[in-house]
C-alpha cells in the first residue's frame, strides 16, 4: 500500500539538483550579538544566518541553518543531514570544538565534507582552545575572521560542491 507518508519518504531520498548546505552552530552561539563582543563581534546569529540563506537563494542553493546548545541534538542533526543527502556542512562546534569526540564521530560517520568555522582566532586565545577535535577531518578551517568566516566557508562549499547531473550521479570539482 502506498501512503502519502511513504511517497514523501521516497521523494526525500532522491537527490535534488540544487546544492544543499547545512550550517551548524554549537552551544552559546544563540547569544551572539551580546556575548563577549570583543571575541565574537556584534552580529547576531539571525544576522549571520540571514546573509547565508540569502546567498544560497541567489545561486539557487538550499542553505539550512541549525543552532543547538546540546551535543546530542547536534549529532542527531548531522545524522539527519546524511538522510537528507546534504552535500556540505559548515560547522562552528563552539565549545564542543575542544571536547567532543562524539560530534567528531558523527561527522566522520556521515562523511559529509565540512568546513570548520570559528569567529575568534582560537590560536590567539587560551591554550585549551588551541586543540580542535575537528580540524584534521575538515576540508578546511576558518578562524578569526568573525562572521565573514561563515560567508567564506559557504562560498567555498558552493564553488566546490559535487555537480549533480540529472541522472543522479555526481562529479566532484577538484579543490584549488
Ligand atoms: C566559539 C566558542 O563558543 C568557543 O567555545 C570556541 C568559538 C571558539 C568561536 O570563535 O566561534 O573556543
Amino acid at each position: 500500500m502506498t501512503t502519502k507518508r511513504t511517497s514523501r519518504a521516497v521523494a526525500k531520498s532522491v537527490p535534488s539538483l540544487h546544492p544543499h548546505v547545512l550550517v551548524l552552530h554549537g552551544p552559546n552561539l544563540n547569544l551572539l550579538g551580546s556575548r563577549e563582543p570583543g571575541h565574537y563581534g556584534l552580529a547576531t546569529l539571525d544576522d549571520i544566518n540571514r546573509v547565508l540563506v540569502s546567498r544560497g537563494e541567489a545561486v539557487n542553493a538550499q542553505v539550512e541553518t541549525f543552532q543547538n546548545n546540546h551535543e546530542g541534538a547536534l549529532i542527531d542533526r548531522i545524522h539527519q543531514a546524511a538522510h537528507d543527502q546534504v552535500d556540505f556542512i559548515v560547522i562552528n562546534p563552539a565549545g564542543y570544538t575542544h571536547t567532543s569526540i562524539a560530534l567528531r564521530d558523527a561527522l566522520a560517520a556521515t562523511a559529509i565534507p565540512f568546513v570548520e568555522v570559528h569567529l575568534s582566532n582560537i590560536y590567539a586565545r587560551e591554550p585549551f582552545r588551541h586543540h580542535s577535535y575537528f580540524s584534521d577531518l575538515a576540508v578546511g578551517v576558518v578562524s578569526g575572521l568573525g562572521a565573514h568566516g561563515y560567508e567564506l566557508a559557504l562560498e567555498y562549499a558552493l564553488r566546490h560542491l559535487p555537480n549533480r547531473t540529472s541522472h543522479g550521479s555526481q562529479k566532484t570539482e577538484k579543490a584549488h
